[in-house]
């Protein structure tokens, strides 16, 4: 096992034996198997792509089973030897459809091409297996940013919203991996490439979300409890939580949030259910113990999980593209729908949550909510009322490190304002920072498959105030990462031609020392250093 593609790699280089996530060695060994059958599928895709007889089915395989393949989206071992297993049989019977002519330009096939289940075991498939280390690196960017495009467009896609040329886009990617005709340069193109895509997924799921849900509205949110037992649910799936409101209502069982799924409190479509109570808890990390606190059913619709506690194991669900084994999955039926009634009927017979919390924290700052009030924000920066505004975007994390982010909150000029979506919100959105002319100094766009919106705000201030380089706003940047979605959003910051963002708690592991000179002298990308330090940098910066 090797594996380097999160921010907790062990000792910023990468896990060998079992994962710091609890991913085990063979699991990780099987995901590299799993996404070499994803650039041989690809292959022949394209070719499919380019004859016309492609099909639709092949799409969803390759975002979901892509998906599964991010930080602590999927531990299960038989689930990845089954995902092998179709994708072999699907990347035969592509190749059984092409045209003759499809393959003749080939004068021979690549190794990719050929792969068989029966030799994919000898085979060092692993993208690390790459001699040079910049060509390395590259290739990982590339996979792990093309892994965040899979996960977003999968997002989208299961609430009907599709786009051919982000799919075969992740296919060139994935298989420009294999080609060792390319060059570093090449690469690069790929990889900036890769950030404009993400720039095009994030508008798709921002449209998907709001044409399906509304546009979110400034709530406050509650995050104390209810006397009566409750369903937890985490992770991104939005259409998830509509069905499960669906079934619980009138039921007498209550629907919490946790992690993740926080920003759907502020959405339109989910308010008329009043067994919605709030949210309850913290940031993925912090599962072990609120789980357990719980006392309901938790169900789990995307990353993260982390290795349950066998005191809640028999009560944690999984659906979709997250899996554990011997947790009860939640499959989807042909109609498209998802049966929650094992959860409704175990919630019937547990205790209420234990209340951890208490009070309100305010959601809902998407584009629209946020330019809903454009001209508040804009007299107030004209007036200096506001001095700049920082992305404090990204994710949590469980790393000690990570109280940097509080610390630096706390820090700021109690005359800036926080821009933030993803999890990384968790640690600083319940500091109480106060407001300016009743703009909270915390506007939280959502989640981290809400990005869009910090692009959007930006692109209007600029526009507003007639600047032509985005980089000119008083914006800084201070980002937090941890995994691969992560890794895409960064990717399409720096594709919008955003420069000087400091980004932490550490760099990725999978960053040459040629790379990171690269994004240096290209974007000034730079990693944090202290509180002290930082504030200094960013709050100077345009
Ligand atoms: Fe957080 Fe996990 Fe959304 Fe990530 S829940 S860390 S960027 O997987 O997905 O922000
Ligand atoms: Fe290690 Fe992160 Fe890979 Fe898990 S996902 S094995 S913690 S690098």
């Amino acid at each position: 096992m090797f594996c380097n593609q999160c921010q907790e790699a062990l000792n910023v280089k990468g896990c060998t034996k079992n994962g710091v996530c609890g991913k085990k060695g063979e699991v990780a060994d099987l995901q590299d198997r799993l996404i070499y059958v994803l650039k041989s599928i690809s292959f022949y895709n394209l070719k499919a792509r380019a004859a016309g007889v492609n099909e639709e089915a092949t799409d969803r395989f390759v975002l979901d089973s892509y998906f599964a393949t991010l930080t602590n989206t999927n531990f299960d071992k038989q689930e990845f030897e089954s995902l092998i297993n179709k994708g072999f049989k699907l990347r035969d019977e592509i190749k059984g459809k092409l045209p003759a002519e499809a393959l003749a330009a080939e004068k021979s096939l690549p190794a990719v091409a050929t792969v068989t289940p029966e030799n994919i075991g000898s085979l060092d498939v692993a993208v690390h297996s790459t001699q040079d280390e910049d060509i390395r690196s590259l290739r990982e960017i590339l996979t792990f940013g093309l892994k965040g495009l899979a996960a977003y467009a999968h997002h989208a896609y299961v609430l009907g919203y599709k786009d051919e040329g982000i799919y075969e886009f992740i296919e060139k990617g994935l298989v420009s991996t294999t080609d060792d005709s390319l060059d570093m340069e090449t690469l690069l193109g790929m990889v900036l490439e890769c950030g404009k895509k993400g720039v095009s997924v994030l508008a798709l799921l921002d449209k998907a979300n709001t044409e399906t849900y509304g546009n979110p509205e400034p709530t406050a949110v509650n995050i104390g409890v209810r006397d009566r037992p409750g369903i937890l649910i985490s992770g991104h799936d939005l259409r998830d939580l509509e069905q499960l409101l669906e079934q619980t209502k009138g039921t007498g069982i209550d629907v919490y949030t946790h992690g993740e799924m926080l920003p759907a409190n502020a959405y339109p479509a989910f308010k008329k259910y009043d067994n919605f109570v709030g949210n309850y808890g913290n940031s993925w990390w912090k599962q072990y113990e609120e789980f357990e606190k719980f006392n309901g059913p938790i169900l789990m619709t995307t990353n993260c999980i982390i290795p349950p506690r066998e005191s809640y194991k028999n009560r944690i669900y999984t659906t979709g593209v997250v899996g554990f084994e011997g947790l009860t999955h939640i499959y989807e039926k042909e109609d498209g729908t998802k049966d929650f009634s094992p959860l409704i009927e175990q919630a019937k017979t547990s205790k209420p949550p234990e209340p951890i919390e208490s009070g309100t924290i305010t959601a809902g700052f998407a584009h629209e909510a946020a330019l809903s009030v454009a001209d508040k924000i804009i007299d107030a920066v004209k007036s200096g009322k506001i001095s700049r505004f920082i992305v404090m975007a990204g994710c949590d994390g469980r790393h000690k490190e990570r109280a940097y982010y509080t610390d630096f909150a706390k820090a700021l000029p109690k005359d800036t304002v926080i821009l933030t979506a993803g999890c990384a919100k968790y640690r600083y959105n319940k500091l109480d920072l106060g407001d300016i002319e009743g703009i909270p100094r915390v506007i939280d766009a959502g989640q981290c498959n809400d990005s869009y919106s910090l692009v959007v705000i930006a692109q209007k201030l600029a526009e507003v105030f007639g600047l032509e380089n985005i980089n000119d706003l008083p914006v800084s940047y201070n980002i937090a990462w941890y995994e691969q979605k992560a890794v895409l959003v960064l990717l399409a910051l720096l594709s919008l031609g955003i420069k000087n963002i400091t980004l932490g708690p550490t760099l990725p592991a999978f960053l040459s020392p040629n790379v990171v000179k690269v994004l240096v002298e290209n974007f000034n990308l730079r990693p944090n250093t202290t509180v002290e330090e930082d504030m200094k940098v960013l709050l100077k910066q345009a």
